[in-house]
């Protein structure tokens, strides 16, 4: 009757050990885990900039005509007297040559990358768009306000 009460021991003793195991191992285990995601998660976004687009009647002001290839954040405010919004299109074709049907720009035969909803006057909004380099119009595409000039030219290089 002695061998059950030693093979109990010897299972105790063989827990203990696994606990000690596992103790000792987890600090060595999570450090060089936890450091080596962040460089990677930093090198894949690449910092495009940023673009103040103001809108107004009837004219869109952009604070730079150029900026780097990547995420370019878009600062847009309405400082006009009606609706606006922001649309960016991907085109190789004049400012202010785009196709418009019925006083809009006819979105469906062009490239739209990005775009805000209308912004009442004094309202504004951040646009994060990833742009790779080429040629971009922006327009506001409430009725008539493309015909009437409201559009600018951006280059990403
Ligand atoms: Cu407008």
């Amino acid at each position: 009757m002695g061998a059950p009460g030693r093979r109990r021991v010897t299972a105790a003793l063989a827990t203990i050990a696994l606990l000690l195991a596992a103790a000792c191992a987890a600090p060595n285990s999570t450090a060089p885990a936890s450091s080596a995601p962040v460089a990677s998660i930093a090198s894949t976004t690449p910092a495009g900039g940023a673009v103040t687009a103001t809108l107004k009647e009837w004219a869109i002001e952009v604070s730079a005509p150029a900026a780097k290839a990547g995420t370019v954040v878009f600062n847009v405010r309405n400082e006009g007297k009606v609706p606006h919004d922001l649309v960016v299109i991907r085109t190789d074709l004049a400012p202010g040559a785009l196709p418009t049907a019925s006083g809009l720009i006819e979105e469906t035969k062009l490239s739209i990358v990005g775009r805000t909803e209308q912004l009442t006057p004094g309202d504004g909004k951040r646009l994060s768009v990833d742009l790779a380099a080429g040629k971009y119009v922006l327009v506001c595409n409430v009725i008539g306000h493309y015909n009437s000039g409201q559009f600018a030219a951006l280059t990403i290089q």
